[in-house]
């Protein structure tokens, strides 16, 4: 009898380890979502232009935080903005094992950036309740405020925000420090916001790849290896406004030829060296803006991106020299002013191989790789060890309306999570 009995609790324990490690988030549920959260901030190309602290982004953070809340959660607005959703777990004295996004996104972006991995921790959470477990951790979700523009939730949480920053105008035009005030935080203790290391067991990101390279190989599961540093610059142009008429060619000192000249640099020197580093000039603004006007001033963005901070730097200083020919030959002066700059991250290689782990378990192709795009989690590997999934971006398209992951691949990449927030929660570091 008792023999029978032994067989039949490993068989009922083996077939719950075993449906555990099966469990598949929905893609209907994860497409209705990505869907409804969509309208927050339409645009007529079909992406979305939900910059943070607008009344879009506004509305948008009310839906999910509605949806934390119908899901379970205890959810409060930090000092900083950041939207955090806490699940008590067993034993609630153990830290926290932490998994989110961001709802914010460029101007005339997409869907899907950010938002399948808010939406794909909240199904963690949902998936949680349906199948009855209970972590022994507590896990927390977060929602990041403001990632587009500089990861600034993820730095007041990792203790880096600082109050200068608070004075930069975001994509809305408002101040950090107004947007952080219409979002429901308070930039005069942005700084309570801050966690400590040792908080969290490990933080986890789902993200998009935002590159091509899942997409074209036929990859379900990107294991994020490391995040490339991002720094940028505003670069101003000073050269003498005049008559488009009655100027000759070479008495002018046109602001609008040198900054062209310093974009032509700057692809050039990009590409001059090997590797993966990248630079970009996204914005510039003319003045005084006529079409029978010299430019007398330019201010044009810089920015440059690679896993190694150094090269970023010799980067910079080889576009900085060839700027000085330009400003010799233009007479137009060159300055720079310090915009952003996000550290390099490597994410922990025992958390990789979980994620690597739970693909197979799922019967996901998966493969490890570097990320070309900046995230929160590159913030909160300063004060926990991290891991991030990727799921695959149609064609590599982002911050873009053509922006798409398919409700199978969102699927994929949260139940990729959730087997990684549970071998997490089990293991023992
Ligand atoms: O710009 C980036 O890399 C990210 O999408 N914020
Ligand atoms: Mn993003
Ligand atoms: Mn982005």
């Amino acid at each position: 009898m008792k023999y029978i009995l032994t067989i039949a609790l490993l068989t009922i324990f083996s077939y719950n380890i075993i449906a555990q490690n099966q469990i598949k988030a929905s893609a209907q549920r994860l497409e209705a979502r990505i869907k409804a959260l969509s309208q927050y901030g339409a645009n007529p190309e079909g992406g979305v232009s939900r910059v943070a602290y607008s009344e879009a982004d506004i509305a948008g953070r009310a839906y999910v935080l509605q949806l934390m809340r119908d899901a379970g959660l205890e959810v409060r607005i930090d000092a900083a903005g950041n939207i955090i959703g806490k699940r008590k777990g067993k034993n609630n004295n153990l830290p926290s094992i932490a998994f989110g996004s961001h709802i914010d996104s460029v101007p005339g972006g997409g869907n899907y950036d950010g938002d399948v991995g808010s939406l794909g921790a909240i199904e963690c959470i949902e998936l949680m309740n349906e199948n009855k477990i209970v972590t022994e951790h507590p896990v927390e979700v977060f929602i990041f405020q403001n990632e587009e523009g500089g990861l600034v939730g993820s730095e007041a949480i990792s203790g880096i925000l600082t109050d200068e920053e608070l004075s930069l105008i975001s994509s809305s035009g408002k101040t950090l420090r107004q947007g952080m005030i219409d979002i429901g935080g308070d930039p005069n203790r942005f700084r309570e916001a801050a966690r400590k290391k040792g908080d969290f067991k490990a933080f986890l990101e789902l993200h998009i790849e935002q590159g091509g390279f899942l997409d074209a190989e036929g990859i379900n599961i990107g294991v994020v290896e490391g995040i490339v540093g991002i720094k940028q610059w505003m670069v101003t142009f000073q050269g003498k406004a005049n008559h488009a008429g009655t100027t000759p060619m070479d008495k002018r000192q046109d602001a609008m030829l040198a900054a062209a000249r310093f974009v032509v640099e700057t692809n050039r020197i990009a590409r001059s060296i090997p590797g993966r580093q990248v630079a970009t000039n996204g914005k510039i603004k003319a003045e005084p803006g006529a079409p029978n006007v010299i430019p007398g001033k330019v201010e044009m963005t810089l920015e440059i991106r690679d896993l190694n901070f150094e090269k970023m730097l010799s980067v910079f200083e080889m576009i900085k020299a060839a700027a000085v020919t330009i400003e010799n030959e233009t007479g137009v002066s060159i300055r720079y002013e310090n915009l952003n700059e996000d550290i390099p991250a490597v994410t922990d290689k025992r958390i990789q191989d979980m994620i690597a782990a739970a693909a197979k378990d799922l019967n996901l192709s998966y493969k490890y790789m570097p990320s070309g795009a900046g995230h929160d989690t590159q913030d909160m590997a300063r004060i926990a060890p991290t891991g991030m999934v990727f799921v695959p971006s149609k064609d590599g398209i982002s911050h873009s309306p053509k922006e798409y992951t398919s409700p199978e691949d969102m699927a994929n990449g949260a139940s990729v999570l959730l087997q990684t927030i549970l071998k997490l929660d089990k293991a023992k570091f």
